[in-house]
């Protein structure tokens, strides 16, 4: 056995153990509801975003370090508005340097939040941050390089929903709590003494590092919530650093009516919905009839070669998991019905892209790779390397130069396993998945778009600047991968 075929071997013990496990525990926890921090009306002051060093019980009776934002664990939601600039103050109180991107937003390079904009530990950044999109539920994270992964697992994360005229004034469900919710999934490992751990290994670098136990919002699944009757809209973002998830309801469709950058033209009605670490969707479920429903989730069963041989044997094994239990009250809730139109989404047209780049997204195999990755301060397991186009993350190399406001066709090929492929700076149209159809809920604006079997092409275009000290991001948000060195730097001039 080589050392690929032993960690592949590895990674499905894993694999195996995690399918004979309950994922969730047996009872519920009430969901929790992020702190809203609505500026929609307007701001006196900085906003101020406090990044902490904290400890919080994820529903196992001990208290884990974490970090968190304005918080112990994660973050407030922010929700804002089409039109303003945000100015936010951003201090860093976790005792080492980090940053904080603004994942989906369109803004120019210099406030995007990547890798070149640290905030050592006690200082504050300061960014202006213009809104200028439209509608769509966005988050923001750590992209500190090398330490991404660590620092999104322990908790350095929030939402942002970003409001416009026809969202605010649209008739879907939008009271906060009651019948919209924000919905962060995530998969942890625990320790015997429940605390949450997190470690790194050959296995962890190659397939990401994966949780045996869902957490919604962060407490541990599944979680329960009362609503009203009527439609009830869950915003859900996949903040797995790299699990694929496939989300079902008990009974009866989701309704998807947003993606990563906005309202859908229409809704889609789907039994399930596969959604990539990154990923945003916005969904209705309708509680007008039943008592309860709840949203279930079960691992994507196509991440990794062997994973998909074992698959066939065990799929039936594969728990799905109830994570979160709707239950209706008698009061009356949203009265409107499921909404048809949404958005004027124009056709992605290929012809009008004026040039096009092609990538392929490198993983391991070659010692060549594993040097450069270490080389240039890509933080891997030990003898493994991660690129695009043959080359590791390097913070001082401008890998591609797009003009503003022309039309790209990206061309995105993975040598090997399922990657989440995002773009900095712009939301992009995916034209086609070679491997398979798209999927008609990720047909709108996305930020995100999963890489496997061929090539995935998107059509992309960028409304801001980035200049080369400034420069976005593309990358697998896998973040393991991403840290190991799967990610390009690219300048918008
Ligand atoms: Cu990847």
């Amino acid at each position: 056995m080589d050392r690929r075929t032993f960690l592949k071997a590895g990674g499905a013990g894993t694999f195996l153990a995690a399918a004979g496990l309950a994922w969730a525990q047996t009872r519920s926890n009430p969901l929790p509801i992020f702190p809203l921090n609505d500026v929609t009306g307007g701001f006196d002051e900085r906003i101020q975003l406090n990044l902490n060093a904290a400890a919080h019980d994820f529903g196992s009776g001990a208290a884990s370090k974490t970090l968190g934002i304005n918080s112990n664990y994660l973050g407030q939601v922010l929700r804002v508005k089409q039109g303003q600039t945000l100015p936010f103050d951003v201090v860093n109180g976790i005792g080492e340097v980090t940053t904080i991107h603004w994942h989906g937003l369109h803004i120019p390079g210099d406030v995007d939040g990547g890798p070149h904009q640290e905030i050592e530990p006690g200082h504050t950044w300061a960014p202006d941050v213009p809104i200028r999109q439209n509608a769509a539920t966005t988050w923001f994270h750590s992209h500190m390089h090398g330490k991404t992964a660590e620092q999104v697992y322990k908790g350095l994360a929030g939402l942002m929903l970003i409001e416009d005229d026809a969202s605010m004034s649209a008739d879907l469900p939008q009271t906060y709590g009651v019948d919209d919710f924000t919905i962060v999934l995530q998969d942890k490992v625990f320790d015997d003494d429940g605390t949450m751990s997190y470690f790194l290994n050959g296995e962890t670098f190659e397939d990401g590092f994966l949780g045996d136990t869902l957490v919604i919002n962060g407490t541990i699944a599944p979680a329960v919530q009362n609503v009203p009757s009527g439609l009830i809209r869950l915003r859900i973002l996949n903040a797995c650093n790299a699990r694929f998830l496939t989300l079902k309801m008990a009974h009866g469709p989701l309704t998807v009516i947003a993606s990563d950058g906005g309202f859908l033209a229409s809704a889609v009605e789907t039994e399930d919905l596969i959604i990539s670490p990154g990923e945003r969707y916005e969904v209705l479920v309708d509680m007008s009839t039943l008592e309860t429903n709840s949203l279930t989730v079960a691992s994507f069963p196509g991440y990794g070669r062997l994973f998909r041989l074992l698959a066939q044997f065990i799929n039936e094994q594969i728990p799905e998991t109830s994570v979160l239990t709707l239950s209706r009250t008698g009061e009356k809730g949203f009265t409107g019905s499921m909404p048809r139109r949404l958005a004027n989404l124009s056709p992605a047209r290929a012809d009008e892209a004026k040039v096009t780049r092609e990538f392929t997204l490198n993983m391991g195999e070659s010692d060549e790779l594993a040097t450069l990755a270490a080389n240039w301060g890509n933080f891997c397991g030990e003898g493994m390397g991660m690129g695009i186009n043959g080359q590791p993350m390097k913070m001082d190399r401008i890998d591609q130069r797009a003009r503003l406001g022309q039309t790209e066709l990206w061309k995105i090929a993975a040598e090997e396993e399922i990657h989440p492929f995002h773009v900095h700076g712009c939301s992009f149209r995916i034209l086609r998945q070679e491997s398979h159809d798209t999927v008609s809920y990720a047909q709108g604006w996305k930020d995100m778009v999963p890489v496997q079997n061929g090539k995935a092409e998107i059509l992309v275009r960028f409304d801001h600047e980035a200049p080369d000290h400034a420069p976005y991001m593309y990358h697998c948000h896998i973040l393991e991968h991403e840290d190991c060195g799967m990610m390009g730097q690219f300048t918008v001039s």
